[in-house]
């Protein structure tokens, strides 16, 4: 559902290069002339950003999405929006579990130890996320969980006015959904734990939002 008015108008404001980053990662290949062009536009934007079909990639998935908490952390607690609780999961809820593939969330959960424990974080952002780097069983739980999500709210709260500009399947939306943060929270705990077994600072702190989340 739609983060409440406050919240919603300054996470529009500030995170409003989300999708244009999401796309300056696409695979041109895949797209006709105009996706091309705007591709290309949001490379030109986005400097840097590599591709999801090339090795890095699943890296700068968490960096970034850990440099956007660390900003909406800072959002809320510089916006005045009374009531509002960020929940942060530590694991996902019943109700994302439930509408899951049977069998994948124990896979998934089996799976991601040895990620953690592992040598690369690429593999682990790769994994899951998924690019097209990380495709392995059990692959892709944050495109699952954006997709479930979405079909969850339409199933739970058809015609509620909250669903607008809130879809988690529209990359320019998806972050004013408050289950966004919240997933993200859940993933940015995975690469989090990557840190700690290896020995690298872990900073989730509030951080001023500004550069490259902010195209306007
Ligand atoms: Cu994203």
């Amino acid at each position: 559902m739609r983060l409440p008015g406050n919240l919603y108008n300054a996470v529009k404001h500030h995170m409003s290069g989300h999708s244009e980053w999401h796309v300056a990662r696409l695979n041109p290949a895949e797209f006709g002339r105009a996706g091309q062009a705007a591709i290309n536009a949001a490379r030109a934007k986005y400097p840097g950003v590599k591709c999801v079909k090339e090795a890095g990639a699943g890296e700068q998935f968490l960096e970034f999405h850990r440099e956007m908490l660390r900003h909406f952390k800072w959002i809320v607690d510089d916006t005045a929006e009374p009531g509002f609780h960020f929940d942060e999961w530590t694991e996902l809820p019943q109700w994302v579990i439930d509408r899951l593939e049977p069998g994948y969330m124990n896979g998934f959960l089996g799976a991601i130890p040895g990620f953690i424990a592992g040598p690369s974080v690429d593999a682990l952002g790769a994994f899951v996320e998924s690019t097209l780097h990380g495709i392995t069983l059990y692959h892709g739980v944050h495109n699952t969980c954006h997709s479930v999500i979405a079909a969850a709210e339409a199933e739970l709260y058809p015609g509620d006015s909250r669903r607008r500009d809130a879809s988690m399947v529209e990359m320019r939306e998806a972050p004013h959904n408050e289950c966004f943060w919240s997933l993200h929270s859940w993933i940015d705990g995975m690469y989090a734990a990557w840190q700690l077994q290896h020995g690298i600072p872990v900073d989730v702190s509030p951080k001023p939002p500004g550069g490259h989340h902010h195209s306007t």
